[in-house]
């Protein structure tokens, strides 16, 4: 029987680099580290305050090796249950923990959850736009590098702009969307849902007219509209094929879904804001959606998400990660580990991150012909650079609201 691994530290690590990034580092008494992610974008310091203040105390000098007593230690002991903060905690830790178990055992992780079911994760990357025209360099730019999928977002015209449109190119020409500014008051977006239901048909159609019908497309709706609404939507892009409809209305109720299904046959996916296997039990018994969306970071780490997509795969429901920029490369590669892993796997959402990023985190998952493979190096294959992190200091920034015509806060 291996001894145990005896947790010496837990650190919080915050630094900045080209946006918030929070980093749970678990070092053993042996010197083994271990990296977890607990980035919870525009509220990161709820989670750092969390980790640091009750959960790195009750660490220190337990087994490493524990994973599945930690999490259900870190859940069941802490009385409150679930919930963002609790969660990315939670989540920070189990990473770090399978991180160190694959690095003791000489492994990726993906071995350790059963190894690899396929030879890499399809990905999809974000195209968007100011216009159409604009739109269509974006598009053919991911083309050129090689992804199967791509989402679309573009400013909906006459509305000043539209969830997901980028506003800045980051280096190498990419168009990189960051919702959280760094800007002392929150800024507030104007929403109409009409104008958007009215255009939305036509940004679908012009994209197969532009890049024809073997490109998988993909739209997130984040949240915006009415469950009616959203079966109209879902209804009005059959003609197009989409890959997927993100978030079309809004999922704390699940049971809103019932009626969304019963008009369209628009594949469904919902889920980057839940963070328990509670959130989805409607969702995925009555067969309500298609894709669950719920990531790594957000939803207790690797041993809760597995659980999470175990109980999809049994509906024929697949895995569909979040995976913007605000999941930090720990977490991504530890989605990435999964997702070679699960049987269910459906698709990865991958939004490069920024070469500043890259300083801090070095990594050894690699991106080639649409696909992410989460690379062989022992553990989830990702260091920590503290020199560099000591240079981008942590910088508040906040998710912008919504306001509709008549100055109403709506659902951003
Ligand atoms: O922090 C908020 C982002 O993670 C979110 O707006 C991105 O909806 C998103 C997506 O699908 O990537
Ligand atoms: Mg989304």
């Amino acid at each position: 029987m291996t001894g145990a691994a005896r947790i010496r530290s837990a650190e919080v690590l915050v630094a900045s680099p080209a946006r918030n990034f929070v980093t749970l580092r678990v070092t053993t008494e042996d010197g083994v580290v271990g990296l977890g992610d607990a980035t919870l974008n525009g509220r990161e310091l709820a989670v750092a305050a969390y980790l640091r203040d009750h959960v790195a105390p009750l660490l220190v000098g337990r087994d490493a090796h524990r994973i599945e007593d930690v999490w259900q230690l870190l859940y069941r002991s802490a009385y409150w249950r679930r919930g963002p903060v609790t969660m990315s905690a939670v989540a920070a830790v189990d990473m770090a923990l399978w991180d160190i178990k694959g690095r003791m055992a000489g492994m990726p992780v993906y071995q350790l959850l059963g190894g690899a079911s396929r030879d890499g994760c399809l990905v999809y990357a974000h195209a968007s736009g100011a216009d159409l025209d604009d739109l269509g360099d974006s598009v053919r730019a991911r083309l050129d590098e090689g992804y199967l999928a791509v989402r679309l977002q573009v400013a909906v015209p006459g509305m000043g702009g539209g969830y997901g449109v980028a506003s800045s190119r980051a280096s190498g020409g990419r168009y990189t969307y960051e919702p959280a500014k760094r800007a002392g008051l929150q800024i507030e977006e104007g929403w109409d849902s009409r104008r958007y239901l009215r255009f939305a048909p036509d940004l679908f159609s012009w994209a197969r007219e532009e890049f024809g019908a073997e490109v998988m497309l993909l739209h997130d709706v984040h949240h915006r509209l009415t469950p009616i609404e959203a079966a109209r939507l879902g209804r009005s892009l059959e003609p197009f094929d989409l890959f997927w409809l993100e978030d079309c209305t809004p999922a704390e109720n699940q049971e809103a879904f019932r009626l969304i299904r019963q008009h369209t046959t628009t594949p469904l996916a919902v889920g980057e804001v839940l963070n328990s296997v509670w959130d989805f039990r409607t969702l995925i018994q009555e067969q309500l959606i298609d894709y669950v969306r719920a990531s790594v970071t957000h939803a207790g780490g690797i041993t809760h998400l597995k659980r999470l997509f175990e109980f999809a795969a049994q509906y024929q429901i697949k895995s569909g990660s979040h995976g913007p920029t605000d999941i930090s490369p720990v977490g991504m590669a530890a989605a990435l580990h999964l997702g070679l892993a699960i049987h269910n796997f459906g698709i990865q959402e991958h939004m490069a991150h920024h070469d500043l990023t890259h300083e801090v985190f070095h990594t050894s998952y690699r991106y080639a012909d649409g696909y992410l493979h989460p690379g062989d190096a022992p553990g989830l294959g990702v260091e920590y650079n503290d020199d560099a992190a000591r240079r981008f200091a942590y910088s508040p920034a906040l998710l912008p609201a919504a306001r509709l015509t008549d100055g109403t806060v709506h659902d951003w």
